[in-house]
């Protein structure tokens, strides 16, 4: 249908590669509630909260990283990077006994920014099957 398609067509040019405003939330130029960081990774507050722990897992170095599905076999040390910091974010955050780690990846599955992210959730009981 219409919608599809253009959610389709607003995709593929938000998957350009162009900037997106994660480099300005990474470069601090954008405020941001930051629960943990090092020098490769970054994790902050969702600002539209599916849950009461709701954090965006991040590389600070996208590296083509648009989206899972551009993963590439010289990403394996980011990505795992990145999950080894869903835990670490989920320990600080008091949901180890129960969270959720989610990527959506292209438009069929709502993906909205095109830097790869992690969302991690929890606080709440999580449904199985998600939406
Ligand atoms: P998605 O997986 O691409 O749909 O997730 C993008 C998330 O980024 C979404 O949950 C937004 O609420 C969130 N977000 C944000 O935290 N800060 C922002 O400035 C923007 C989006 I734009």
């Amino acid at each position: 249908n219409d919608e599809e398609a253009s959610a389709k067509a607003a995709a593929a040019i938000a998957d350009s590669g162009a900037p997106t405003i994660f480099d300005k939330i990474i470069a601090k130029e954008i405020p941001s509630t930051i629960v943990y960081e090092d020098e490769k990774v970054l994790a902050f507050r969702d600002i539209n909260p599916q849950a009461p722990v709701h954090v965006l897992v991040i590389p600070k170095l996208r590296d083509g990283l648009t989206s899972l599905g551009k993963a590439e076999s010289r990403h394996g040390e980011i990505l795992g990077n990145l999950l080894y910091a869903a835990k670490l974010v989920a320990e600080k955050e008091g949901i180890l006994d129960g969270f959720r780690v989610v990527i959506n990846n292209g438009p069929t599955a709502c993906q909205s920014v095109y830097h790869l992210h992690l969302h991690v959730l929890g606080g709440r009981e999580m449904k199985w099957p998600p939406g």
